[in-house]
């Protein structure tokens, strides 16, 4: 039996989607244990671009048992669109299962979201309205709405109708916007409910089948550790825990049988949304890395923030995840440029940290400590091995390596399968 993590190990948009369709051609179940349609996964197989939000990308690759974990918050209306698109491009969905303890992202958890960002003003975090943070607010209020409440119309209505009160309250009288209508959200549901009963399932008892039967399987994190509730930059974070550890609330599976985990590193670093970001740039190679990169937000569009690779951020990933090995991703992007600049610690205040800081303010006064690496000219894009690679990528690899203290094992030199490639 082998199970494996694929973790983001900076703000999301490593390329974890892409990493986890690479090692799903060896595994049969691919689980999501955290997050909900903030998530934004891009795949190219076959010369076809697929866009995940929800599903595990390893539903593009064969018939794989896909789980929806209970960790993760689910837009049942997204869930169907989701499930409707991969249909209309001749995917089955039929080995899809979806947790009933996941909980149910309602309109008024995206009407807050929107609401409550426009109230922190310049403060705001960026959060992809989605609604990801309300909903997981009412789940530790325990006035959330699970999957196996809305498949039973009964305790769905008595639910939501009592939820309707206190949140049409908030919405009303503290922001000042137009009520929801119960009446209307509880016909939209029950539509909603019936489209997916038919996935849902205890998916911790059919992980734990799967694994007696020594299946290989792979939990996919969304987003990274840098917006983890706990490790990242709150309040500029998710409501999730993105890092390994969410892998058992968020999938029901004791840690005994976690048994890898794999970092995934993009070459440089986004970010998308608010928030410290130390190696930040701006400028013409910024926006050179914007644009090859296509560092555009999958599921908002929105122009992602860019700096240099930061292995501050790196270890603390390491350590708080357990990272096994790295898969370096987006390679390829950085040919071209005459050096590439990797930060290896903060000075603050005169004085050099290594640890990454919790505090905000300590944070935004972090200026990076960097070493400078030679840049290679060549397209990268079609070596068939690692050893093809030019020696200054190798370079950078290597040092990227000694700074974090793990192997790379996997590099990515474009967004195709075959353009992934294993080291070890
Ligand atoms: P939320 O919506 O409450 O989870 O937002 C809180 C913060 O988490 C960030 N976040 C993300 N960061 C990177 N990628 C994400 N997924 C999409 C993508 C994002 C997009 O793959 O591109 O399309 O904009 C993601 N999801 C959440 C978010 O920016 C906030 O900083
Ligand atoms: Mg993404």
């Amino acid at each position: 039996m082998q199970t494996v993590v694929v973790v983001g190990t900076q703000w999301g948009d490593e390329g974890k989607g892409k990493i986890t369709d690479y090692i799903a051609e060896k595994a049969e179940v691919i689980v999501r244990y955290q997050g909900g349609n903030n998530a934004g996964h891009t795949i190219v197989n076959d010369g076809k671009t697929y866009k995940l939000h929800l599903i595990p990308s390893g539903v593009i690759n064969g018939n794989k048992l896909c789980i929806i974990g209970n960790g993760m918050v689910i837009d049942p209306q997204a869930l169907i669109k989701e499930i409707d698109y991969l249909h209309d491009l001749d995917i089955s969905t039929e080995n899809l299962k979806i947790s009933e303890s996941a909980h149910v992202i309602l309109p008024y958890h995206k009407v807050i979201d929107e609401l409550s960002e426009k109230k922190r003003g310049a403060e705001k975090i960026g959060t992809t309205k989605k609604g990801i943070g309300p909903a997981y607010m009412d789940k530790a209020a325990r006035c959330g709405i699970r999957i196996v409440d809305l498949l039973d119309e009964e305790v769905f209505k008595e639910k939501l109708y009592t939820n309707i009160e206190d949140k049409n309250q908030l919405i009303q009288k503290y922001y000042g916007a137009e009520p929801l209508d119960a009446d209307t959200i509880y016909a939209e549901y029950v539509k909603y409910a019936k489209r997916i009963r038919d996935y849902v399932a205890n998916t911790s008892v059919l992980l734990e089948e799967a694994m007696e039967e020594d299946k290989k399987v792979i939990f996919e994190g969304a987003q990274g550790t840098l917006l983890d509730l706990d490790h990242g930059t709150y309040p500029f974070v998710t409501a999730s825990n993105p890092v390994a550890g969410g892998v058992c609330i968020g999938a029901g599976v004791g840690p005994s049988k976690v048994n890898k985990v794999l970092g995934v590193v993009k070459a440089y670093s986004t970010r998308v949304g608010d928030g410290p970001f130390p190696t930040e740039i701006e400028g013409e190679t910024a926006e050179r890395i914007r644009e090859i990169g296509k560092e555009y937000g999958t599921t908002t569009g929105r122009p992602r923030r860019i700096g240099w690779i930061d292995t501050v951020i790196l270890r603390h990933a390491k350590r708080v995840s357990g990272l096994d090995y790295m898969a370096i991703t987006l390679l390829d992007v950085l040919s071209g440029l005459d050096t590439i600049k990797i930060c290896t610690g903060y000075q603050i205040d005169g004085e050099i940290v290594s640890h990454f800081p919790a505090s905000i303010k300590q944070l935004k006064k972090c200026q990076p400590v960097y070493k400078e690496v030679k840049g290679w000219k060549e397209d990268i894009t079609g070596i068939k091995s690692f050893d093809d690679l030019p020696q200054e990528a190798k370079d950078f690899i290597k040092e990227v390596e000694k700074e974090v203290g793990i192997k790379a094992s996997i590099i990515s030199v474009g967004p195709k399968r075959e353009q992934t490639k294993e080291v070890i």
